[in-house]
Order: structure tokens, then sequence, then C-alpha cells
């Protein structure tokens, strides 16, 4: 049995955040996207939806999922209250939470779309109807809000739900062996069993667990009951669209609906964490690698078609068709902490950080009031225009966007972002392990309480500062060496560590006796990298992403002009990195010496005889997850090597 390194994160309200990068990116996410996306959420009808009162004169129409968003806005506004006390978005979520549990049903039932739409259609269409997806959410709401304040409405009426649903459901005589279209509920049982202790929500999740892709299959014999023709097929996607061509525990590919698969793979992993599965936890290591190895962008992102936002095959990862889902990145980021938790290894942080610093960051302006659904890694907003059938205009676009009609993005990223002190660190037994690097401070209760203070620049510098508050005792320190750097030192009290200590899955573990006001200084290189993707990954070929710390680098016309494909950028060149303070809320950007192909004044034709000649240009690249803040232009993360 490998899953049993007893890992427990350490808890929201155990982290603060005071300043630096993240705390800088959550004060936004406070200050402007929780009240811009209630803003929304009121405007576009999603909060209406729960007064039950819809008329088809409404200027806005209930859709089967709008219960979800604002979910997960009240989770958002959960954990920035846990850190972040404010009276009057409290008094706004409450007034929510009442218009919410007044629309249940006496049966316990909550579902807007269906009891004001198709009341006789419950449970008729679990594969496309996202009824168990819904629930899912508004449970994961219900533990947050009951943790952030205590206050217990919305988490009574989610166990009543729960209840409700594992009466439907379940293998006994009269039930049904149904299971989630989109995947969430079973996530989301999970942590209700973590809130309550109550044993059956952990069943439940199991069960739907397990019950997934058996045969007879569920969604065909649902679909026939319908009356569908057998066969016929979800939007013209088979049984890999939502997870369910085979049983969970045999899966050892990431295939179909990248969120659903993130979402799917989360709950595996907590059940096997939860009952020491070690089948179940197996699948989820073969899952993990197929995905890292073979079907993930280098910022994390996942899903690479648009059409069923969804895998495809090993290697296919183009660049300017890239789907790459915010919601995505963020189920990668859900997926790896629960892996690392399972085996307390760090190379799932590092893919968590992969994702959290490029592919989901990316998802939301620095102004935190617009937001990408798709994150391509090239994009040429010419072409997007032309071929929106190509690129899905509307979720595709060269510039964030308000809001959308399937606005599932925004509010994830405000819950993970507001959330964020809950990946920092971790604790196991007498260890304490430092997963995200940035300044404040983490207090954990092991033989005595022990406050940390830490103090960095991360992602700018790899310098870290740690100080020890608490009473003398015996721990271990376990620090993440980042997959990315070479070359980590350590200090105590200014002097170079020595005493022992181990490289142990991927963390520097510093054992000693602690005491008060001890420094550990950590100094993680972070030159900049020449990163290069398999061959196989045809649209890279030739071409090299720029990496400095956990930042993936981009282009963008504003600094190089138009058509950066026609940009070069030597092997040899040196790279010079740069802090520029007023650019972009405050970056690193990288330059270097390249070529611009086909600078010659005067030429005519599409095509001719001669290559073109090279003229000499200096390349800026900029963090990926600050494109598109200034000018619309292009962007390019794959560039051209000479
Ligand atoms: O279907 C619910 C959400 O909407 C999914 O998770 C997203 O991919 C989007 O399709
Ligand atoms: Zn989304």
């Amino acid at each position: 049995m490998r899953n049993t390194t007893g890992l427990k994160p350490v808890p929201l309200s155990q982290v603060t955040l005071s300043g630096g990068f993240w705390a800088e990116r959550q004060a936004v996410n406070r200050s402007v996207s929780v009240p811009v996306e209630y803003d929304r959420c009121q405007e576009t009808g999603r909060l209406a939806v729960f007064d039950l009162n819809w008329k088809p004169q409404d200027s806005w129409r209930p859709h089967h999922f709008y219960d979800s968003d604002v979910a997960k806005w009240i989770e958002a506004a959960a954990y920035s209250l846990t850190t972040h006390p404010d009276p009057a978005l409290e008094g706004q979520v409450d007034a929510v939470i009442e218009r919410i549990v007044a629309a249940q049903q006496p049966d316990g039932y909550l579902n807007t779309f269906f009891t004001m739409m198709t009341p006789d259609e419950r449970w008729t269409n679990l594969r496309d109807m996202h009824e168990l997806y819904c629930a899912g959410h508004l449970i994961e709401a219900a533990v947050a809000w009951r943790e952030a304040t205590g206050k217990t409405a919305l988490l009574d009426a989610l166990c009543r739900y729960a209840d409700y649903i594992g009466e439907v459901f379940g293998p006994g005589e009269g039930q049904r062996p149904g299971y989630p279209g989109h995947e969430e509920l079973e996530l989301a049982l999970v942590k209700l069993y973590r809130a309550t202790g109550e044993e059956r929500y952990l069943s439940l999740a199991r069960f739907f667990l397990d019950e997934r892709g058996r045969q007879p299959h569920y969604f065909d014999v649902e679909a026939a009951e319908r009356g569908e023709a057998p066969g016929q097929a979800h939007y013209g996607h088979d049984h890999r669209y939502n997870q369910s061509h085979q049983p969970v525990r045999r899966q050892s590919t990431v295939e179909g609906h990248a969120v659903r698969a993130m979402y799917l793979y989360s709950a595996m992993a907590d059940v096997a964490l939860e009952t020491h599965d070690e089948e179940m936890a197996a699948a989820c290591r073969r899952l993990w690698d197929n995905m890292t190895q073979r079907r993930m962008y280098v910022t994390g992102g996942i899903g690479s078609s648009s059409r069923g936002e969804r895998f495809t095959v090993d290697y296919d990862l183009p660049n300017d068709i890239a789907y790459a889902e915010t919601c995505a990145a963020i189920g990668v980021v859900f997926f790896a902490q629960r892996m690392f938790l399972l085996d307390g290894e760090s190379r799932y942080i590092d893919i968590m950080e992969r994702a959290l610093y490029n592919g989901m960051l990316s998802g939301v302006s620095l102004q935190g009031d617009t937001f990408f659904y798709a994150n391509p890694l090239a994009v040429d907003p010419a072409q997007y225009a032309a071929r929106p059938d190509l690129f899905r205009g509307g979720v595709v676009a060269p510039r964030r966007q308000a809001w959308f009609d399937c606005s599932c993005c925004p509010t994830n990223v405000a819950r993970l972002l507001a959330d964020l002190g809950a990946y920092v660190a971790a604790t196991a037994e007498q260890r304490v392990y430092v997963n995200l690097y940035t300044t404040g401070t983490i207090s954990v209760d092991l033989q005595e309480p022990v406050q940390l203070e830490v103090e960095t620049d991360y992602p700018w510098g790899g310098r870290v500062r740690l100080v020890w508050h608490g009473r003398p005792q015996q721990a271990g320190l376990a620090l993440r060496v980042p997959g990315w750097c070479r070359q980590a030192d350590v200090a105590l009290n200014g002097e170079p560590w020595n005493g022992p200590y181990l490289r142990h899955k991927g963390y520097l573990l510093l054992e000693r006796c602690w005491s008060e006001g001890d420094t550990v200084t950590l100094d993680l290189a972070m030159p900049v990298e020449r990163v290069y993707a398999r061959p196989e990954v045809r649209a890279d070929v030739g071409r090299v992403a720029l990496q400095r710390g956990p930042l993936v680098y981009a282009l963008e016309s504003c600094d190089n002009g138009p058509n950066l494909d026609a940009l070069v950028l030597p092997r040899d060149a040196a790279l010079t990195v740069q802090r520029e303070p007023g650019l972009l809320d405050g970056v690193v950007t990288i330059r270097g010496d390249g070529w611009r192909v086909g600078a010659e004044a005067g030429s005519s034709g599409l095509y001719r005889k001669q290559a073109h000649a090279h003229r000499g240009v200096s390349l800026t690249a900029v963090p990926y997850y600050a494109w598109a803040n200034r000018d619309p232009g292009e962007m390019l993360v794959w560039i051209r090597e000479a």
C-alpha cells in the first residue's frame, strides 16, 4: 500500500499571503473579480433562477447549469472571507443563500432548471443535463460557506439534497445505477464526507465512480428510455467524451472533455486516499503520467481540441487552435494537489505550479474584470476573426471577455485564486512541507505550534527566506525543489546548511531541533531556460519556448512587431532578464537578439525562388499569463529557433 503519506494540506485559515505575486492577484480577485462576477450573475438571470419564477418575457432564459456558476461564486466569496473578513460581502452571500435554500423542493431536490423548466424530466438525462454536476458545485459551496462562517443553512440544505440523491442512486432495489455525465458531484461528496464525517457520502462517491463505464452502459439505457436511437452519440461524441468508455479503474489514457476528466480523476484520487484503495490510486498514476507526458501544453493547459473541449491523441498539441480551457487548467491544479497528498512527490506540485502560473492565470486579466475561456499558445487576431468556425468564435478571442454564455471559467478562477492559501503547504506528522513559495505565514500544529514566516520575491527571484517561530522542537522542514530548478542552495542562520539533509521525493528535507528565530534561506537558481518539446509534437518542431522559474514566456506583437512567426531566435543567442516594475503590473522580461525573416523592401509576389533576407532584431518576451493586457495583437509561445 503506497498511499499512506499522512499528508494533510494546511487549511486556508492557517495561511496568510501578505505580499508579493499571489497576494496581488488575490487583492484584484477580491476587489474586482468577485464583485463583477456577482453583477454578471445578477444581470444574466443566474441569481434570479433561484426564485423559480422565470417568465418567457424575461430578458434571460434559465440554463441547465446556471446554478453551478452561482455556487462557484459563493465558494470564491467564502474563501475570500476566510482570509479577509468583509461584512458587506458576507451579507450579500447570505441573501443569495436564502434564495437558494428557498428553492429546495419538499423532497430535498434542488435544481432550478428542472424545477422550473422540465419538472417531469428529473434524472432522465444524466449524460447531458448536468443535474448531478450542479448538485456537486452547490455542495462544494455549502462546505466552503460553513467553513468560512460557521453558518449551516446551506450545508443543511445540501445534506438533505445529497441524502435524497443517495436514495435515488445506488446499487439497491429500485435505485438507479447512474452517475454524473459531467463529473463533479463525486469530489464534492468526498468534501461533504470530510465536512460532516458521514460515511454515506464517501460511499456514494465511490458508488458513482465504480458504476462509471459498466455494462449495460447507463447512458445507453437512459437514452433508450428517452426514445433515442441506440448508439446516437452525445453531440457526436462517444462514451470517451465523458470518460465512461471503460470502468475507471481500468482507464490509462486521459480522454474526452478535459474538465470532466480532471474532476473525475480528482475524485478518484480522493477516494483512493480516503479508502487506501491501491487499485484506484494506480489508475490515477497511470492517467497522470499519460496526461503530463503526452497530452499537456507547456503552460499546463489541457484539452487541445475546441470540438468537445477535449483531449485528442498523444502529442496532438497545436498552438494556434489550442483550446486549453481555463477550467481545465484549474482541474489540473485539483488533480495535482490530490496526487501529491497520495504520493508525497513534488513532481505533482511542479505541474500544479505550471498550471497555476500559466494556463490558469492567463484566464483572467490583470485588472480582474475580463476572462479567457480558451488559452491558445499562438494567436493571430486576423485569423481568429476570419475563421470563427475553426476557433469556436466567442470563447477564443484575442481579447479577454467580460462574460460568456457558458461562463464556467470566470467563477472557477475566482474560487481558486481566493483559495490559493490552501495549496501552499502541508503537514505529515512532525514535518511541514512547503509547496508554493509566496510571502506570508504558515501556521501549523506539530508537537508544538509553529509559525513559519516566509518572505520571497518568487516567481521573479529564487530566494526564499523562512523564519521559524515557536518553542524548540525536533521537526522536519520539507522544501520543494521545483523541477525547473537545477541548483538549490540552503543556509541556516546565515551559514551554509551543514546538518543532515535528504533529497526526498523532490524535497530538501531539513531535520533538526528548531528554535525560535531560526532562519532558513533557500536559493533556487532561476536562469532563463530554453524548453523543447519532443519531436512528436509536430507543432513545436524547430521551435523553442522560454521559461524562467515557473513562468512560461510569450512574444507579443506590441513589443516585437507583426508576424511573430517571421522571428527567429538563434540557439546561441544570449538571453537577458530585466525587472520592469512599470510593465504589466510589474514583470521580469526576457530579451535576446534574433532575426526577422523577409525584411527586404519591395519584395513582391506570393512565392519566389530566392530565400528571404534576415534582419537582426531584438526580441522581447513577457510572461504568458500577462499577454493580452495591452493593445490587442499577436502572441506566440513557441518561437522559431535557428
Ligand atoms: O459543462 C459545464 C462546463 O461548461 C464545463 O466544465 C466546461 O468545459 C463548459 O463546457
Ligand atoms: Zn470553463
